[in-house]
């Protein structure tokens, strides 16, 4: 079983570079099953079965993959779009078994315990902004999503990197082995007590993705001419 798993891709349209290298890496790709585990677009609404037309090519590149598909903060609203248009297991947080490995995935965020945090985003997923962006329509709502989500974060905050590591380490004395989330864009492979955390990254700055193969888990980066390397970690302190 091979599994590809990434996250925090917070694609902006064709115009995006990002969005480009993310569909040459899913043309070639080769696995049973591929696992988003949260902002993979930067901003999503969709009317009716109509996702954003800048997102077409990508929903066009995942169609062949069976997928699992775990809301972030930025797409959120894709989740009710993966689970009846594309047949996706959609779930804020996924359990299985590969190759005997028992995984959790989440997108990451779920550690930020913080009001503001909270507050911000139960006004989002609200009925009252949901009339709005209906309201909108496809243009207007993709101009006014685009203006609203800022820029993909940059800088991993350190307290809630932190955090994800505590919060992994205590899903693996829950028998998890493997545990993986982004969200904080701070690619990692963090080995807790009886099991691995990993932070996926992202596909702003670095481009990473997890191949879990027969059980084995590799991150990996792409590098700018398409090819896979495995991420060590010391490119992250340049
Ligand atoms: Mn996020």
């Amino acid at each position: 079983m091979r599994v590809a798993l990434l996250s925090d891709a917070h694609l902006q349209g064709p115009g995006d570079p990002n969005q480009a290298r993310l569909l040459r890496f899913l043309a070639k790709l080769e696995a049973d099953r591929v696992c988003l585990l949260g902002d993979i677009f930067q901003h999503w609404w969709h009317f009716g079965a109509q996702p954003f037309p800048a997102y077409a090519p990508v929903i066009e590149a995942l169609r062949r993959f069976p997928l699992t598909f775990v809301p972030g903060n930025h797409d959120f609203h894709a989740a009710r779009y993966f689970a009846d248009v594309l047949g996706a297991e959609v779930a804020p947080e996924v359990t299985a078994e590969w190759d005997g490995v028992p995984v959790h995935l989440s997108h990451g965020d779920e550690v930020d315990r913080s009001f503001g945090y909270r507050a911000l985003s139960a006004t989002l997923r609200g009925r009252v902004f949901a009339a709005g962006m209906d309201h909108l329509g496809p243009a207007r709502a993709w101009r006014f999503l685009a203006r609203i989500s800022g820029h993909p974060q940059g800088t991993p905050d350190a307290r809630l990197c932190a955090a994800q590591v505590a919060v992994a380490a205590a899903r693996v004395t829950e028998g998890h082995r493997l545990v993986v989330s982004g969200h904080t864009h701070a690619p990692g492979v963090h080995p807790v007590p009886g099991g691995i955390y990993v932070n996926l990254g992202d596909w702003v700055r670095w481009h990473t993705w997890l191949l879990v193969d027969g059980g084995e888990a590799t991150l990996f980066r792409r590098t700018d001419d398409d090819r896979d390397t495995p991420f060590t970690g010391e490119e992250a302190i340049r």
